[in-house]
């Protein structure tokens, strides 16, 4: 018999992993779990979302009775719903909301922190291009009873777990504990997750560049300089590079995992720290980059090494390939 691959579902995975940590307690384990499960309800939404009619706005009845949601909140209210009751959570927060997200008094609180963004490049859904959900996880720092801001402002180097759920041509569940990148694609016909990357490694050096660049005009001389620099036309060394940028940072993030090359959305004269937010999309994203061998920094230091100081606060990012992250650095830094 043929074999090539382990089939192996994230589940099964999960529980191998744990068993590598023998004071593992399987909180953690079950924390993974209920997230895959978020990611199926939301999947199998966000893959009808054209046939029902789930894209306008709140406030609609369906044929059941029920007040159709738009698909964000949606998102939003499924990933909270399919964790609060865990007890393993001390305290939530989403990009959706603009304060923590306590456990409902109902359920226990546990040691750890959830903060997500539930359903990332929104502006894609109605026209059915790739978006995502991101999550990022860490150890609870307050000393016990309800989760507090503290606990979710805390720098991205403390994630204990972080990952993303790329809803595209296939369903593909992305995620860390440290101990590399693994990702597993969405079998629909069995609604199991089967692991399709196992130790994904991001290329040294890419040929991509993915960032908006309807924005240049606002950039710093040196990222301008740095875009003119990629895009000679120089075949020896690998130029010109291509630019591929879907909107959705999941799917521009991925793809850079993938296939290596740089992802940023840079500061700018009329925002200097950018549009994408620290907390929700950078860490985990640079968490996930760093786990697969890459880099990611805000153009002067580690992202995993800012410490926040507010939930929705934006950060500018650069991640990728080593080599081209580095590349980059030297231009915004006026050495090249
Ligand atoms: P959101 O949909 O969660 O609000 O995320 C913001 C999105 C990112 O996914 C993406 O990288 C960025 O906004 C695209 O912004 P722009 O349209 O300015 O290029
Ligand atoms: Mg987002």
């Amino acid at each position: 018999m043929s074999r090539t691959k382990k089939l192996m579902t994230l589940e099964r995975f999960i529980h191998e992993q744990e068993h590598l940590h023998p004071s593992a307690t399987g909180e953690f384990s079950e924390l993974l779990h209920d997230l895959s499960v978020a990611a199926k309800l939301v999947w199998r939404e966000v893959s009808k979302a054209g046939l029902v009619n789930i894209l306008g706005s709140t406030g609609r009845i369906n044929a059941s009775g029920d007040t159709v949601k738009k698909l964000d909140e949606f998102a939003d209210e499924t990933i909270y719903r399919a964790m609060d009751f865990s007890g393993h959570l001390c305290v939530m927060a989403s990009e959706e909301n603009e304060d923590i997200l306590q456990i409902p008094e109902e359920y226990k609180s546990g040691g750890y922190v959830l903060l997500y963004d539930p359903l990332d490049g929104s502006s894609n859904i109605d026209a059915n291009i790739t978006i995502g959900s991101i999550f990022s996880i860490y150890k609870r720092v307050s000393p016990g009873g309800k989760g507090k801001l503290e606990d979710c402002l805390q720098q991205g180097l403390k994630q204990v777990a972080a990952g993303y759920i790329i809803y595209g041509s296939s369903t593909v569940f992305v995620y860390s504990t440290g101990r590399g990148v693994h990702g597993f694609t969405l079998d629909p016909s069995v609604g199991e997750f089967v692991l399709s990357n196992e130790k994904i490694v991001i290329p040294q050096k890419g040929k991509i560049y993915s960032m908006n660049e309807g924005n240049y005009r606002n950039w710093d001389e040196g990222l301008q300089k740095y875009i003119q620099h990629i895009t000679e036309d120089d075949k020896p060394t690998g130029r010109p590079y291509s630019l591929r940028y879907i909107g959705t940072m999941v799917g521009d993030a991925h793809r850079t995992l993938m296939y290596g090359g740089i992802f940023a959305y840079p500061g700018d004269k009329k925002n200097p720290d950018g549009k994408l937010r620290l907390c929700y999309e950078c860490n985990p994203m640079a968490y996930i980059i760093e786990q697969a061998g890459g880099r990611a920094i805000d153009g002067k230091k580690r992202i995993l090494e800012v410490q926040p100081t507010a939930l929705h606060q934006h950060t500018p990012v650069f991640l990728g390939s080593v080599e081209d992250v580095n590349l980059c650095e030297e231009f915004l830094q006026g050495k090249r």
